[in-house]
């Protein structure tokens, strides 16, 4: 019922009134004055007129499970969403409810982490309040060698949403990166649990830097937020409804088919790496090559400084 009254009070730009409320959703007045309360508590700055109803003037910076679902455009991708105050590590939390329960496009979300994860041990810092920490759980039939695709189609989702959203056109670092003026804005990590020809499960963490204004020294020089770079405050729950439509539209076609054939080319345009020397890492060897762009299977391909015909692919590792 909250879900629906945020979103009749922000799609309304009139008052609405505590019996239209009442019939539309089949409750009674004091249920609605009851949640209009628990609204106003949660940070929504709602006008109650007698003889007019209620107008929604202002909802600050909230995100809530009800405020997400109130946004969400999607079919199947985000429709249950389980949102926290503070989490170890959104991803730990995907992956305890994907063993547990049939969650397949259950999305997490919390307001903080204490022990958010990057790749390979590293961490994730996190600023309470002000970004954003979300794990996709996911239950795709496809072959686990093509997992590793879901990484590009969720860095694209975001890339997308952030030039939609804020205006910013932002780069993809391959494979999970992407850089608002040449500095971290958000990154991806995919974890999944397998057997040798089957996925249990996917999870999908991202972590975006969005209205937080400082960063720890040691980071300060790499990563930037959303208003750092635009001095605008974001709401956060409309970039998470944002980045989960963009991802389940090229996620169902993706299922289909299997390669990234038809995001190749929008992945491409926004990789930092094309045409650049790039340090590879891959199984612990490190090497110098050029970047090219990535393949149908998000693979990247690379060529050696000196002999440009010699083209290989990497795919997993980090450049
Ligand atoms: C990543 O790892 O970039 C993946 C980050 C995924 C975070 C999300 S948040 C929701 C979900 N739950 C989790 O626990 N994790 C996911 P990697 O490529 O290994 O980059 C990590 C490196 O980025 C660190 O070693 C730092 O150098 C830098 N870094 C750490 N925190 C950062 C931040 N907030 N912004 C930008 N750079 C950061």
């Amino acid at each position: 019922m909250k879900t629906e009254i945020i979103k009749i009070l922000r799609n309304s730009d009139t008052y609405v009134s505590g019996q239209q409320l009442c019939n539309n959703l089949g409750v009674s007045r004091t249920a609605i004055w009851k949640v209009m309360n628990q609204l106003k508590e949660e940070g929504y700055e709602i006008e109650a007129v007698s003889n007019k109803g209620y107008r929604l003037i202002h909802s600050s910076d909230v995100i809530s499970e009800s405020e997400i679902l109130s946004r969400m455009q999607t079919n199947y991708i985000g429709k249950k969403v389980r949102f926290y105050d503070e989490v170890d590590s959104t991803n730990l939390v995907a992956k305890k409810i994907a063993e547990e329960e049939e969650s397949d496009g259950l999305l997490v979300v919390s307001e903080s982490q204490t022990k958010g994860k990057g790749r390979r041990g590293r961490e994730w810092s996190s600023d309470k309040g002000c970004d954003i920490f979300m794990s996709l759980i996911l239950k795709p039939k496809i072959n686990p060698m093509n997992a590793s695709m879901l990484t590009i189609l969720a860095a694209l989702a975001v890339s997308k949403s952030i030039a939609k959203i804020v205006e910013k056109d932002t780069y993809i670092k391959w494979p999970n990166d992407i850089i608002l003026n040449n500095k971290k804005v958000c990154g991806v990590l995919t974890e999944m649990s397998t057997e040798i020809d089957y996925i249990n499960h996917v999870v999908i963490g991202i972590g975006i830097n969005v209205n937080r204004t400082s960063f720890p020294n040691e980071l300060a020089s790499m990563a930037t937020s959303l208003y750092v770079e635009t001095e605008q405050k974001v709401q956060r729950a409309e970039l998470i409804a944002s980045v989960v439509k963009e991802f389940e539209e090229m996620y169902l076609v993706f299922l289909e088919i299997q390669t990234l054939q038809p995001f190749m080319k929008e992945y491409n345009d926004t990789l930092i790496n094309a045409k650049r020397q790039v340090k590879i890492i891959e199984y612990g060897k490190e090497y110098e090559a050029i970047a090219i762009g990535i393949n149908e299977k998000g693979e990247l391909m690379i060529h050696d400084i000196d002999h440009p015909d010699h083209v290989r692919t990497v795919l997993a590792g980090e450049v």
